[in-house]
């Protein structure tokens, strides 16, 4: 197979762990802290999780190994969309369990959890996982979204790591993947089937994080990718002087990537959903806002911009929020075949008409053409509009367009359009997501180890170099609540949203007026992996800003 001079030398970084897993496996000790409890909900998850709740947090530290030699089978899974640096938490894993015991074996079930159900696997070897280290992509056993919830999966589950020999489990996932194996680890231990359970937290689109997870991992390189094409465009939009660019940014509901982008590339605007709930803004507000800084650029002579829009935009503004609610309602069950009848868009409009309230109407009125009929054709298996598919980006261009003819702007406003996603999620992961990727891995066989069940692998202290990286574990019930989930009260990993009070946020807030009338563009660059360790190391100003004194 031919691979490129990159992946090449990339094959022989040696990603850099955390100061105390540095030392043999003989010197490397645990302490314990405190006994941990749920964020909140603390009598509810207690009575869920009675064999993995209220566990010790635990800390790797340079001392004498105490865990019982034991040889151990290890089953890996990659869950959910891509990430870099999945490919070397595989590695890390491989590597320690090698480490430990070179007769332990690790197994990868292939295309994400289902693998486990179906007992879909590949053995590693040597050969098989060097072709994979430093590289992006979950291409090494491929992923997928089955969740694996149900006391029917989990007895099969029992059955098959029963078959191989399975002492443990490694789901590499995000919130929803996470909670399922603390689930499934409270499982395990309530039957006595002996496997333990470890999480890894996985997501470029950094909603994994609290007291204990400082990032997912992902988050580093995908947002400096798109913070590299970002800022390409910006000096492009500079150098012609023609365009302003809607760049529609992944990230689910959370707008952690594209608050980040914005930190690294000073764009004119920048959309953050969080804040466009809590201040409950209408597309109208929005549509004025950016109209406000196209208007004052042009009126400087600068008919171009950068518009940031994160993914899940549109589902936080309150008015879009009812008029989708409306809309399922309308097309509920046998609903939908009477309005699939209809021949001609005319038709389609004036059923619509008929069924939303007045207020929903002048929602929908406003969108342009394209996006109204997206609304109804696109629909998921459960009949729901699909809100992810929509073009927010052409959308808001949309809609400031209109502003301007409203406002009589004489200037020019010639928008284009981006969505950056895909783009960043398989990337050669930077120096840090590479040496974070690998240290979760590593730190994930110490804790199978050690013996420790229903606990996310746990590497903190992050914007500081790897050797003082802290290493160690917190049980996944430490950051639980429960949650309305499909009409059910379920327990869950609180997913982290952009906080308004936050470090990351408060200076982009402080800085944001001047961004959007003059040119404060800035322009990162691709991801460097070679040089000095100020380019090529430093994680993200999102976690800079966060643990800043
Ligand atoms: P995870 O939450 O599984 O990490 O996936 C994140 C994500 O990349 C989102 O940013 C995006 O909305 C979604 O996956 C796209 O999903 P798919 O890969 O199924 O198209």
């Amino acid at each position: 197979m031919k691979i490129s001079a990159l992946q090449k030398a990339r094959y022989e970084y040696q990603p850099k762990l955390p100061g105390m897993l540095r030392h043999g496996i003989a010197e490397i000790g645990v302490k314990e802290g405190e006994a941990t409890q749920s964020v909140a909900d603390q009598a509810k998850i207690k009575a869920l999780f009675p064999n993995t709740y209220g566990k010790k947090e635990i800390t790797f530290e340079k001392g004498t190994n105490t865990s019982v030699a034991k040889k151990q089978v290890v089953g890996v899974i990659l869950s959910g969309g891509q990430a870099p640096g999945g490919h070397n938490v595989v590695c890390g894993l491989y590597d320690a369990l090698k480490a430990i015991n070179p007769e332990n074996v690790l197994y990868g079930f292939k295309n994400g959890p289902s693998g486990l159900i179906d007992d879909d696997y590949v053995v590693f070897d040597d050969e098989f996982i060097n072709q994979y280290r430093n590289t992006g992509g979950f291409d090494i056993i491929g992923s997928g979204r089955t969740k694996l919830e149900t006391e029917a999966q989990f007895e099969v589950a029992t059955k098959v790591c029963q078959k191989h020999g399975i002492t443990a489990i490694v789901i590499i996932g995000g919130d929803d993947s996470n909670t399922n194996a603390a689930v499934l680890a409270e499982y395990f231990a309530a039957h006595k089937t002996g496997v333990q359970v470890i999480g890894c937290p996985k997501t470029i689109d950094g909603d994994l994080k609290n007291d204990d997870i400082e990032c997912s991992f992902g988050f580093d390189t995908a947002t400096k990718t798109y913070s590299e094409v970002i800022g390409n465009i910006e000096r492009d939009a500079n150098s012609a002087k023609k365009y302003w660019h809607f760049v529609k940014v992944m990230g689910r509901s959370a707008s952690h990537v594209a608050l980040e982008c914005a930190l690294q590339t000073q764009p004119n605007i920048c959309l953050i959903s969080e804040e466009v709930a809590a201040k409950k803004m209408s597309l109208s507000q929005i549509a004025d806002y950016i109209a406000d800084s196209v208007e004052a650029r042009a009126n400087n002579g600068m008919n171009f911009g950068v518009a940031i829009i994160p993914e899940g935009v549109v589902e936080f503004v309150p008015e879009f929020s009812v008029l989708i609610a409306e809309i399922n309602e309308l097309l509920a069950g046998a609903k939908a075949e009477a309005f699939n009848a209809l021949a001609t868009w005319k038709e389609k409009y004036a059923f619509i008409e008929k069924g939303l309230t007045s207020e929903s109407m002048n929602v929908f009125k406003i969108l342009p053409e394209g996006i109204q009929k997206q609304l109804f054709l696109e629909r998921d298996p459960h009949g729901n509009v699909q809100v992810s598919l929509i073009e927010s980006e052409k959308l808001f261009s949309e809609l400031v367009k209109n502003k301007l003819v409203e406002r009589g702007f004489k200037g020019r406003f010639n928008p284009l359009h981006h969505f950056f996603g895909y783009e960043g999620r398989c990337a050669f992961p930077s120096n840090f997501d590479s040496d974070y990727c690998y240290s979760l891995g590593y730190n994930a066989a110490m804790l199978i180890q050690y013996g420790y069940t229903g606990y996310l692998s746990k590497i903190s202290n992050l914007s500081k170099p790897a050797s003082e990286w802290v290493a160690g574990g917190m049980p996944i019930t430490k950051m639980m609540n429960i949650e309305r989930r499909h009409g059910e009260d379920k327990p869950v990993i609180r997913k982290a949203l952009v906080e308004l009070d936050g470090k990351p946020f408060k200076y982009f807030e402080a800085h944001r007026e001047e961004w959007a009338k003059e040119t404060y563009f800035l322009y990162p660059g691709a991801i460097q992996y070679y040089g000095p360790a100020e380019v090529c190391d430093a994680t993200t100003k999102t976690l800079a800003l966060e643990q800043e004194k």
